[in-house]
């Protein structure tokens, strides 16, 4: 498949950018929209099954990998890639597995045992639309698939490297120990920090969302320069744009739960609250927190400019990630 070249709508003015970088800003959901164009049909390729697949198991795989998710995270590889010079072919099985990563830990997150949502991407959870169990297996098998899906994908010494960084970024000291630390605040395994003054549960939530939401976002960010061979310094102004951007996200997440509509969210709203659970809007106030995304998201766009027009999706990216409303 040739490289996909990204549009952009010129004339979209911004006095902290570069020159070349503001005038060549892309709408975001155009940009999206071809991301998902491309990725799309490399995810349904990887589950088409064989004569070994199991067919509950197989079809829940389809159902959870192929929902109509935003693919933000594959969009990161693939604009990362292409930031640091490189095309979106050998980004591809990156920008795959971490939606696999990124797939399976919804269908985790949703099962009784942890958040016990039944609605996701606008459709029923995995373990609504099939069963408990299943969806266990679902999840399980997306996580191999990842890794799988990168080691095939690539060439072996960035392969190599990929599955470190993914590997890192799906574990314990990541996704899966903030996912438990969230977990412990919301059950009360521990509870000093609901004792603590709002800076003291500023820091709690950034540890959280650093390691369950942001590892994931500069894994992405890192497995697109990997495969574009970026220098450390390209590395580095990724890695950079991912802890802004990540921390952004999250607060705008908060913001949807509080604020947002369910059937632009595409799931249900308003859960954080009822459960007590420590969020940006509840510690720092609607406003405060909206300010805190706006100036990272700012913060965002201003590292990646420097690496030029071919950022400029990551640039539009970060500026979208405050304003959207899913
Ligand atoms: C179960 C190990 C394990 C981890 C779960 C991803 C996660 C950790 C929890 C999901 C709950 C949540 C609201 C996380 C914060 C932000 C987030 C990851 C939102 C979902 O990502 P989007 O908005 O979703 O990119 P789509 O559906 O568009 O892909």
């Amino acid at each position: 498949m040739a490289s996909c070249q990204v549009s952009r709508d010129p004339g979209v003015g911004d006095p902290t950018l570069p020159g070349d970088v503001a005038s060549a800003l892309p709408d975001v959901r155009t940009a999206i929209d071809r991301v998902k164009a491309f990725v799309d049909p490399l995810l349904e390729r990887c589950v088409t099954g064989s004569a070994e697949s199991s067919d509950r198991l197989h079809a829940a795989l389809r159902y959870a990998l192929l929902a109509p998710g935003k693919r933000l995270r594959p969009a990161l590889v693939l604009w990362g890639a292409q930031a640091c010079g490189g095309d979106w072919n050998s980004a591809a099985p990156a920008a795959a597995a971490v939606e696999m990563i990124h797939a399976y830990s919804l269908v985790h997150d949703d099962l009784p045992a942890m958040d016990d949502d039944d609605l996701r991407r606008g459709i029923p959870t995995c373990h609504r639309a099939f069963d408990e169990a299943t969806a266990i297996l679902c999840g399980d098998a997306l996580q191999a698939l990842a890794f799988e899906t990168l080691a095939a994908g690539l060439e072996p010494a960035v392969a190599a490297r990929g599955c470190l960084v993914l590997a890192r970024a799906a574990g314990a000291d990541a996704l899966v120990g903030g996912q438990a630390d969230d977990l412990a605040v919301e059950r009360g395994w521990v509870t000093d920090v609901l004792a603590a003054d709002a800076a003291g549960q500023v820091d709690w939530m950034e540890r959280i969302h650093r390691r369950k939401t942001g590892a994931l976002i500069n894994a992405s960010l890192e497995l697109g320069g990997l495969t574009a061979g970026a220098d450390a310094e390209r590395l580095g102004m990724l890695a950079a744009y991912g802890r802004a951007f990540g921390l952004a996200f999250q607060i705008a997440d908060d913001m949807l739960d509080a604020e947002g509509d369910e059937a632009a969210v595409g799931k249900r709203v308003g859960k954080d609250a009822g459960r007590g659970k420590l969020t940006y809007p509840t510690v720092l106030g609607a406003a405060e927190s909206r300010r805190l995304a706006e100036e990272l998201a700012a913060r965002a766009a201003t590292t990646v400019a420097g690496l030029g027009p071919a950022a400029a999706e990551l640039v539009a990216l970060a500026r979208w990630v405050v304003a959207r409303d899913h």
